[in-house]
C-alpha cells in the first residue's frame, strides 16, 4: 500500500491569558502565545503540534508570529507531498534545507508523530523509544513577583497535592533582594520542599559565584543557566566550586551542545526541551548524551500549553532516570487549555496521556475562542 502523503499544514496564533502573571528577568508575561501547527494528510488523519516561546523575543531568536511565518513560508512547500508516515525522512528533509528555526522544526515534528500515532494506534512515546513510567513529578515555578503571595501559592499547591517541588524565577532584583527572597520561601515551606531557583542568563560571572554561595547557605537546592548561554568557560568554572549542582537551559540547543557542555564538565544537570532541541528526536539525543555522560536529567518547559505538554510528557516518559523532575505545568499557567479533556495532575504528578498519538483531543470551539485572527491583537509581553 503507498503511503499518505502530506497535503496541507495550517498554523494558527492563539493567545491564552494566564492565570496570574508570570515574571521572569527578561520578560512578564499575562498571556502565553501558542502557534499551533495542524498537518493534514491524504488519509484524512490530522496531527498537532505546538510552537511556543515566552515573551516573544525575549527568550529566544524565534517568536511565535516567525514561527508561523518560517513555516507558512519555506517549511510547508519544502514538506507538502512527502510521505505523512516516514517522519525521520520529512525532519532530515528540513534538517538538510533549514538551518535553525528549532521551535517551527518541533512543533512540525510533533504534528508529524501525533498524526504517524493516530495512523497506528499507538502513542507518541511508542515511537520514541517506548515509555518506561505513566506519569512524572511535575514542579510549578512561583514567579508572581510577590514573595507573600508566593509563600500562599506554594502552600496552596501543597494542600492540593499539585506540587512538592518549586523552581523561583529570580535575576531581575538585585542579588541581596533575590536571596532574601528565596530564603524567606525555603523557611516557610520547610525541609521536605524542593526550592531551586533559575536566573535566565542575567548573572555575571563575578555576580554569580556569590549568588550560588548565597542560595546554597539559606537552602536552595539547585541553580538553572545563571550565566549568559554562550559563556560555557564560566559556567564550567563556577560549576567546579559550586555547594549545590548547576543546569544547563538555555546554553542547551540539541546534543552537539549537550555533547561539548558534558566534555567541559560545565553542568550537573540539563534542561531537556523538546522546542529548544528541535523537536522530539533531537531531544531524545540530548538526554542521551546526558545519560551517558553521567549527567542528570530535568523534563524542561517553554510553558507550553496542552499539545507541546503533552509532546514533552510522551518524550519524557521513555526516559529511564529523571532525577530532578520535570516543569511540565505550561497547561496549568493558562487559564483556559485548548484541550476538550484538560490534562491528569494528581498527587504532584501528571499523568502521561495513554491514547494514540499525542493521547489528546484540540477543542475546535477553542481555538475559535483564542485565535488572535479573530480579534484585536495585543503587544506580546510588557517586557518588563
Ligand atoms: C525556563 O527558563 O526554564 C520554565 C518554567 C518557567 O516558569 O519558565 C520556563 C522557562
Ligand atoms: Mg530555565
Amino acid at each position: 500500500m503507498s503511503s499518505p502523503s502530506i497535503t496541507s499544514i495550517e498554523t494558527i496564533i492563539l493567545d491564552l491569558p494566564t492565570v496570574r502573571e508570570h515574571v521572569l528577568s527578561m520578560a512578564s508575561i499575562d498571556r502565553q502565545v501558542v502557534t499551533l501547527v495542524i498537518v493534514h494528510a491524504s488519509d484524512g488523519v490530522t496531527g498537532f503540534g505546538e510552537g511556543t516561546t515566552i515573551g516573544g523575543l525575549s527568550y529566544g531568536d524565534e517568536s511565535p508570529e516567525g514561527i508561523k511565518l518560517a513555516i507558512d513560508t519555506y517549511f510547508a512547500p519544502a514538506l507538502i507531498g512527502l510521505a505523512a508516515d516516514r517522519v525521520g525522512l520529512a525532519m532530515a528533509r528540513l534538517e538538510r534545507e533549514i538551518v535553525g528555526n528549532r521551535f517551527a522544526k518541533c512543533a512540525i515534528e510533533t504534528a508529524l508523530l501525533d498524526a504517524q500515532g493516530k495512523r497506528l494506534g499507538v502513542a507518541v512515546s511508542e515511537l520514541v523509544g517506548g515509555r518506561v513510567r505513566d506519569s512524572l513529578p511535575v514542579l510549578w515555578t512561583l514567579a508572581s513577583g510577590n514573595t507573600a503571595y508566593d509563600i500562599a501559592e506554594a502552600e496552596g499547591m501543597l494542600a492540593a497535592r499539585r506540587h512538592n517541588m518549586f523552581k523561583l524565577k529570580i535575576g531581575k532584583r538585585d542579588l541581596a533582594d533575590d536571596v532574601t527572597h528565596a530564603g524567606a520561601i525555603k523557611r516557610a515551606l520547610g525541609d521536605a520542599v524542593s526550592i531551586r531557583v533559575d536566573v535566565n542568563q542575567r548573572w555575571t560571572e563575578t555576580v554569580a559565584r556569590r549568588g550560588i554561595a548565597m542560595l546554597a547557605d539559606v537552602g536552595v537546592d539547585l541553580v538553572e543557566q545563571p550565566t549568559p548561554f554562550r559563556n560555557r568557560a564560566a559556567l564550567a568554572r563556577l560549576r567546579a566550586d559550586a555547594a549545590i549542582p548547576l543546569m544547563a537551559d538555555e546554553a542547551l540547543h540539541g546534543p552537539a551542545d549537550a555533547f561539548d557542555l558534558a566534555a567541559r564538565a560545565a553542568a550537573q544537570v540539563f534542561s531537556i526541551k523538546i522546542a529548544q532541541c528541535g523537536g522530539l528526536s533531537a531531544a531524545r539525543a540530548t538526554a542521551e548524551t546526558a545519560r551517558a555522560a553521567g549527567i542528570d536529567l530535568y523534563g524542561g518547559t517553554m510553558l507550553e500549553a496542552g499539545v507541546g505538554t503533552a509532546a514533552s510528557a510522551q518524550l519524557f516518559s521513555t526516559f529511564p532516570s529523571l532525577a530532578y523532575g520535570t516543569e511540565l505545568f505550561g497547561s496549568l499557567l493558562v487559564r483556559d487549555d485548548l484541550l476538550a479533556e484538560p490534562l491528569v495532575y494528581r498527587n504532584f504528578e501528571l499523568e502521561v496521556p495513554q491514547g494514540p498519538g499525542l493521547g489528546i483531543i484540540v477543542d475546535p470551539d477553542k481555538i475559535d475562542r483564542f485565535r488572535r485572527d479573530a480579534s484585536t491583537p495585543r503587544a506580546t509581553s510588557t517586557g518588563r
